[in-house]
């Protein structure tokens, strides 16, 4: 079975799973607040603006539950979402805001370098990538971090409703050529689309796979 085909059946377990009660935990800004380890967790990350807060809302139709906005910088904790008391979606801070004050962008390194190191029940980091810009800088000193701490992660790309099919499928080759040499990254790229929920039933049949 090839790595990123998903049948019908789990697409639509996916959304059962997906459709049942989801709320907001708590935001956590010391690493010694964090929850205890009783279900799997999910971690969004990506630049400031990607798309993490809109890709939580899109995966459990819930418009509101995280909080998303044009202000970048908005979410500025972790903050933990219940699914069906089974799993936890977890929506980090973004980085490469330029605006951010540096003392407040070295708090939010330490808590997600202690966050990265600290969590056994962390199976795996979504790392969102724009559609339009494509993997920068920071993109790559984050997956270099998750390398480093040996942490599964996999890219998603979002916005596609932005970009040509022909565009998002280049962009996809690119990215699996580079991820050929990142030792803990999942080979697969998803392409999604919040607005337009493109990828979304897939992405949420994806994480069934990893709980
Ligand atoms: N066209 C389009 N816009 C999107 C999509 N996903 C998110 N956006 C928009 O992108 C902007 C930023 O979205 P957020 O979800 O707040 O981004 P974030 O990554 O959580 O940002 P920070 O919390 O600042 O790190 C919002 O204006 C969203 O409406 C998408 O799939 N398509
Ligand atoms: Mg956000």
């Amino acid at each position: 079975m090839m790595d990123d085909f998903f049948s019908e059946e789990e697409i639509d377990n996916a959304r059962l799973f997906f459709a049942s009660p989801c709320y907001f935990m708590l935001s956590v800004l010391k690493i010694e607040n964090l929850p205890p380890f009783n279900y799997p967790e999910i971690c969004f990350a990506g630049r400031s603006n990607v798309g993490k807060s809109t890709l939580i809302n899109a995966l459990t139709q819930r418009k509101g539950l995280a909080k998303a906005s044009n202000t970048p910088g908005r979410t500025q904790c972790l903050n933990y979402f219940n699914v069906g008391e089974r799993l936890y979606l977890v929506d980090m801070p973004g980085y490469g805001y330029a605006q951010a004050p540096k003392k407040l962008v070295r708090q939010w390194q330490g808590l997600i370098r202690d966050y990265l190191l600290g969590r056994p029940t962390l199976k795996r980091v979504f790392v969102l990538i724009d559609s339009r810009h494509g993997l920068k800088e920071n993109d790559i000193a984050m997956m270099t971090m998750l390398d480093e701490c040996a942490i599964s992660y996999q890219i998603v790309l979002t916005k596609a409703d932005k970009i040509s099919k022909t565009a998002g499928t280049q962009l996809v080759t690119d990215i699996t050529e580079i991820l050929k040499k990142h030792g803990a990254a999942h080979p697969v790229v998803h392409q999604t689309s919040s607005e337009k929920m493109q990828g979304i039933p897939e992405l949420r049949a994806e994480i069934m796979r990893i709980l």
